[in-house]
């Protein structure tokens, strides 16, 4: 059996929340790592854990470290590759363990991860293939992976992948992520989003059957797979008696996406009284209002949607599926229902006009939202952005990933990539102006100040504004 050492890259608290926003940003585990161990730990083998996102270790600590171990697992994401190269350059510094590399970033570019160092690339979904990839790997160093699907690796430098991996079907089979190996005090929700912390974060479901031309989806595929009801209830328990969760938030992309497994969790919580108020994200085209009305009376408190734009035509362009009439359809349903929203609006799409932006603004402006975030688009490799970027526009790097760390979108020093006919300063003042208009709305904050209910509800709202103005702030001093 071997000793297997999961790696989150370091990030200083400074790269990770630039415009100060660590009052109230949200940290979450590295699921992806953790449902990885718990795969590997079913088969018997010594497996830790260092999230060096939620405890800092520098680079040469975690390589001192890793010595110890027979095989070094890295999960890279494009947003944090620059961290990726420089954490494997000083592993391989000072010692020949094996390294795997797996994540977002790695199954779109498994060159990219390999050349900078990696042994093996786990491409996509990496409970199976991980364990086969270990299993092989510790009955001999040097065996015939050919029979391993789903992985990469370097043969005389020409990048060599397996067959493809099939998808999980029954997520189920699964074992629930290795919680127990991550310092589970350090993890928080945004104070925006969660009001009573622990808030602990899950995942139940993958794969969208979407085509949004910005979103990096290689990973999950295209089938939409969901845990059962048991099974996220049990998870949701979980949370709360063992880890102590005072709220729960779902971070799937398509929470809402299958109405029987919806409702019958929420009739699953409301009869065995779980009490606990959660939150999630949804496509905002899954939503009616049974679901909503179930939603609420299980402890949903708060929303998230993606709305990305207040323009038909770019909704149309970026392949969202969804028009400005649904979207106020769903916010105006989910307002009735008693639970809160967040709007993600996306800014600078490419062929994105300054009208459509100001139009997606005003739209924020227009909906009942309680919060909205604006970020700017980041083509990422993978994406149908990253082609149409990199064919029309001189200003994009399509090597970005690997000379910034991304981890905060929403007030950059320098965007990565700014649409045709305007310039990046342009670009930053209509980033300003969105937040500005959204949250210093006369109307907007007399509501805020006027649902201040104790101390911890002002004590939110301050902070809230603080990270606002040192984010606008801080674009100024560019
Ligand atoms: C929750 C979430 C967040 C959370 C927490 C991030 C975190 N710690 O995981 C928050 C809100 C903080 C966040 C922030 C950002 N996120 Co995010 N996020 C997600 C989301 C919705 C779920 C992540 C998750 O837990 N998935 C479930 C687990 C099981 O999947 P997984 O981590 O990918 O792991 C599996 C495989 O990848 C593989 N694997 C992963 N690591 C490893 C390691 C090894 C060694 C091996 C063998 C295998 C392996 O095996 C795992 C099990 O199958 C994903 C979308 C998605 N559906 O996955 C986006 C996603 C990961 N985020 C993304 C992005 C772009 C960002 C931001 C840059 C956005 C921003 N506006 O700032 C930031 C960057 C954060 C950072 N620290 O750098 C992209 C990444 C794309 C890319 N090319 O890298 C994704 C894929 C969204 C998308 N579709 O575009 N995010
Ligand atoms: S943005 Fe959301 S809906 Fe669109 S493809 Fe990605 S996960 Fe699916």
């Amino acid at each position: 059996m071997a000793d297997i050492l999961l790696i989150n890259p370091p990030l200083t608290q400074e790269e990770l929340f630039a415009r100060g926003s660590e009052a109230t940003a949200t940290i979450n585990p590295p699921l992806g790592l953790a449902y990885i161990a718990a795969a590997l730990e079913a088969d018997g083998h010594h497996v830790e854990i260092l999230d060096g996102i939620a405890e800092y270790v520098p680079l040469d600590r975690v390589a001192a470290r890793a010595k110890d171990f027979d095989f070094v697992g890295i999960t890279v994401l494009s947003s944090f590759f620059k961290r990726y190269v420089e954490l494997i350059g000083e592993i391989k510094k000072v010692s020949k363990v094996t390294v795997i590399a797996g994540g977002a970033h790695t199954t779109v570019m498994p060159g990219s991860v390999l050349n900078a160092g990696a042994n093996y690339a786990v491409v996509g979904e990496g409970e199976r293939t991980t364990r086969e990839l270990i299993a092989a790997l510790d009955r001999e160093k040097t065996a015939d992976l050919s029979s391993v699907k789903g992985i990469a690796f370097l043969r005389d430098g020409n990048v060599v992948m397996t067959g493809k991996r099939e998808l999980i079907h029954d997520l189920d089979e699964v074992p629930f992520p290795a919680r127990h190996l991550l310092p589970m005090e350090k993890y928080k929700t945004s104070e925006a989003r969660a009001h009573r912390n622990p808030s602990h974060a899950l995942v139940v479901s993958r794969g969208c059957p979407g085509t949004c031309t910005f979103c990096s989806k290689a990973l999950f595929g295209t089938t939409f797979r969901c845990h059962s009801p048991q099974r996220i209830f049990e998870e949701m328990r979980v949370l709360r008696d063992r880890y102590g969760a005072r709220e729960i938030a779902f971070f799937d992309d398509g929470f809402t996406s299958d109405k029987n497994i919806l409702i019958a969790l929420c009739d699953m919580l409301i009869k065995n009284n779980f009490g606990l108020p959660w939150s999630c994200e949804a496509r905002i085209d899954s939503i009616e209002e049974e679901m909503l009305k179930a939603m609420k009376r299980a402890g949903c408190e708060f929303i998230a949607y993606g709305i990305e734009s207040g323009s038909d035509e770019i909704l149309r362009s970026v392949n969202k599926k969804i028009t400005t009439a649904i979207i106020r359809r769903a916010v105006s349903m989910t307002k009735s229902a008693g639970i809160a929203m967040r709007g993600y609006f996306m800014l600078g799409f490419v062929g994105e006009t300054r009208e459509q932006m100001r139009q997606t603004i005003d739209f924020a402006c227009e909906l009942e939202l309680d919060i909205a975030s604006f970020t700017l688009l980041v083509p990422l490799p993978g994406t149908v952005d990253y082609v149409r970027a990199k064919k029309e526009n001189s200003y994009f790097d399509p090597e970005f990933y690997r000379n910034v760390l991304l981890t905060e979108f929403n007030f950059p020093d320098k965007p990565v990539y700014v649409p045709a006919g305007m310039t990046a300063d342009e670009l930053i003042e209509i980033h300003k102006e969105a937040y500005r208009r959204f949250y210093f709305r006369p109307l907007f904050l007399a509501k805020q100040i006027l649902g201040i209910r104790d101390i911890q509800g002002a004590m939110r709202l301050l902070k809230g504004g603080a990270t606002l103005l040192k984010g606008a702030a801080k674009s100024r001093q560019r």
